[in-house]
C-alpha cells in the first residue's frame, strides 16, 4: 500500500511549484552531494539491492546496467543518455515528470552519470514534447545559475547537461537508433551487441536510461534500497508511474506500488470502468507493443513484470489501455498495425515488408472481407516477423496482433460471416 508520503514524484499533476525552490522545499536535491560522496561502488551496489528494472519497456536491471560501464577510464569519454523519446502508444508518464517534476530528472541524471564516470548527459526529447523541453530546459537553467551544474559546480563533480529535440519518430526511442539520431544522422537501430555500455555514443562507452528510471534513483538512495523494495514484490520492487487511458471514468497517470492487483488500481484511482466491471472487454496493460488481454482475465492480474506474464502480456511502460464492449476491437488492433507500418524504419526485410502485410490482412480483417484460413496465414505472418528483425519494433508489430487472434478469434470469424452473408445477399463476388 502505497502512502501519500511514499510518492517520489511530488507533483506529477503540476498543482505545485515546478522550480528549483519548489522542488527543494519538497525534498530534492536534499544531500546530493552528500550522497555523491559514498562514492560510485555505493551507488551503483544501492540501486541493485533496490531491484530498480527499466520503467521504459524491457525491464532490465538498472543496476546492473549501470555496472556494465567500464570503470577505469581507457581514454574514451562516458555518456548518460536519458531516453525521453516518449512515444509509445498509452504511454504518457515521463511527459508529465519532464513538465512537473523536471528537477527529479535532473538531480538523477547528475547521480547517474556520477556513478558511470559521465561528465556529459543528453536528455533526448520527443520531437512532440515542445512544453516539456521548455519545461526541462529551464529547470536546468536554474540549476547551472544556481551552481549545481557545470564546471566547478557545488555538488565538486563536473556535469553538462544538454537537451535534444527530437524530429518526432517513434523509432528513435529505440536507444540505438536514438544514439545514431543524436550524432546526427537517420534514426536506425544499430544491431546489439555490441550494446551501448561498451560502444554508444560517438563509439564511447554509454548507458541509455529512460526517464522514470533516472528521475527515482535520487529519491531511492535517500531512502535506501530497503524501502524501495517494501513495495512490490520480489523480482518487481519499487513504486511505478501506470497511465492509465481508454473507457476507464477517470484516466489518469498515477503513482503505485508495483504489483497493484488491476483491479485495485482502477477503482482507486480511475473511478472504475465505464459501465461497471461486466462491461470491461479487453486491457492492452503496458503500452501498444504489447498483447491485449480479456477483461475476464484482467480482473485478477497483478500489475508488474510476472503478474502480467501470468496472463500473456508484459508490463511494458505500464500504459494500461481499457477498452470496453463498446470497442471495434478488431480495428483497434488494426490501427496499431497501421501505426507500426508507418514507423517501421524499413530498414531489415521482415519489418518492412511484414508490418506492411499484416496491416494490409487487418484491413480486410476490420471490414470481414477475407477467408477464415487467412486468420492462420496472419499469425503465420507475425511468426515470420517476430525475432527476425534488428531491433523490438518487429516483435511490437506482430504482438498485439498474436493476442487478437489469440483470444477474440470467433470475433473475427464472426466479423467473416457477417460480411460472407451480406456479400452473397448482394450477390457481390468474394475476393479470393
Ligand atoms: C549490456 C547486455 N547491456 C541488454 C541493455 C540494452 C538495453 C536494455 C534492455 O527494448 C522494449 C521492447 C519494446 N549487455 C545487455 C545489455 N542490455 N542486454 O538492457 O534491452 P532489451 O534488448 O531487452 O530491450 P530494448 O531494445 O531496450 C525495449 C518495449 O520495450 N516497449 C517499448 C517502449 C517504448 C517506449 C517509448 O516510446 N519511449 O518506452 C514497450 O513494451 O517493445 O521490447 O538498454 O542495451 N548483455
Ligand atoms: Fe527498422 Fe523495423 Fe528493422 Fe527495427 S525491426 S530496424 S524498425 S526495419
Amino acid at each position: 500500500m502505497l502512502r501519500d508520503e511514499d510518492r517520489i514524484f511530488t507533483n506529477i499533476y503540476g498543482l505545485k511549484d515546478k522550480s528549483l525552490k519548489g522542488a527543494m522545499s519538497r525534498g530534492h536535491w536534499d544531500g546530493t552531494k552528500q550522497l555523491l560522496e559514498k562514492g560510485r561502488d555505493w551507488i551503483v551496489n544501492e540501486v541493485k539491492a533496490s531491484g530498480l528494472r527499466g520503467r521504459g519497456g524491457a525491464g532490465f536491471p538498472t543496476g546492473l546496467k549501470w555496472s556494465f560501464m567500464p570503470k577505469e577510464s581507457d581514454g574514451r569519454p562516458h555518456y548518460l543518455v536519458v531516453n525521453a523519446d516518449e512515444s509509445e502508444p498509452g504511454t504518457c508518464k515521463d511527459r508529465d515528470i519532464m513538465r512537473h517534476d523536471p528537477h527529479t530528472l535532473i538531480e538523477g541524471c547528475v547521480i547517474a552519470s556520477f556513478a558511470m564516470g559521465a561528465h556529459v548527459a543528453y536528455i533526448y526529447v520527443r520531437g512532440e514534447f515542445v512544453r516539456e523541453r521548455e519545461a526541462l530546459q529551464a529547470a536546468i537553467d536554474e540549476c547551472y545559475a544556481y551552481g549545481l551544474l557545470g564546471k566547478n559546480n557545488k555538488l565538486g563533480y563536473d556535469i553538462d547537461i544538454y537537451v535534444h529535440h527530437g524530429a518526432g519518430a517513434y523509432i528513435c526511442g529505440e536507444e540505438t537508433a536514438l544514439l545514431e539520431s543524436l550524432e546526427g544522422k537517420k534514426g536506425q537501430p544499430r544491431l546489439k551487441p555490441p550494446f551501448p555500455a561498451n560502444m554508444g555514443l560517438y563509439g564511447c562507452p554509454t548507458t541509455v536510461n529512460n526517464v522514470e528510471s533516472i528521475a527515482v534513483t535520487p529519491t531511492i538512495l535517500r531512502r535506501g534500497a530497503g524501502w524501495y523494495t517494501s513495495f512490490g514484490r520480489p523480482n518487481n520492487h519499487g513504486t511505478k508511474l501506470y497511465s492509465v487511458s481508454g473507457h476507464v471514468n477517470r484516466p489518469c497517470t498515477v503513482e503505485d506500488a508495483m504489483s497493484i492487483p488491476f483491479h485495485e488500481l482502477i477503482e482507486k484511482h480511475c473511478g472504475g470502468i465505464r459501465g461497471g466491471w461486466d462491461n470491461l472487454l479487453a486491457v492492452i496493460p503496458g503500452g501498444s507493443s504489447v498483447p491485449c488481454v480479456p477483461g475476464a482475465q484482467m480482473k485478477d492480474a497483478i500489475m508488474d513484470f510476472d503478474g502480467l506474464r501470468e496472463v500473456g502480456s508484459s508490463l511494458g511502460t505500464a500504459a494500461v489501455i481499457v477498452m470496453d464492449k463498446s470497442t471495434d476491437i478488431i480495428k483497434a488492433i488494426w490501427r496499431l498495425s497501421a501505426f507500426y507500418k508507418h514507423e517501421s524504419c524499413g530498414q531489415c526485410t521482415p519489418c518492412r515488408e511484414g508490418t506492411g502485410w499484416m496491416m494490409r490482412v487487418m484491413e480486410r480483417m476490420v471490414q470481414g472481407r477475407a477467408q477464415k484460413r487467412e486468420i492462420d496465414m496472419l499469425f503465420d505472418v507475425t511468426k515470420q516477423v517476430e525475432g527476425h528483425t534488428i531491433c523490438a519494433l518487429g516483435d511490437a508489430a506482430a504482438w498485439p496482433i498474436q493476442g487478437l487472434i489469440k483470444h477474440f478469434r470467433p470475433e473475427m470469424e464472426a466479423r467473416i460471416d457477417e460480411y460472407t452473408r451480406n456479400a452473397s445477399s448482394h450477390g457481390a463476388v468474394l475476393e479470393a
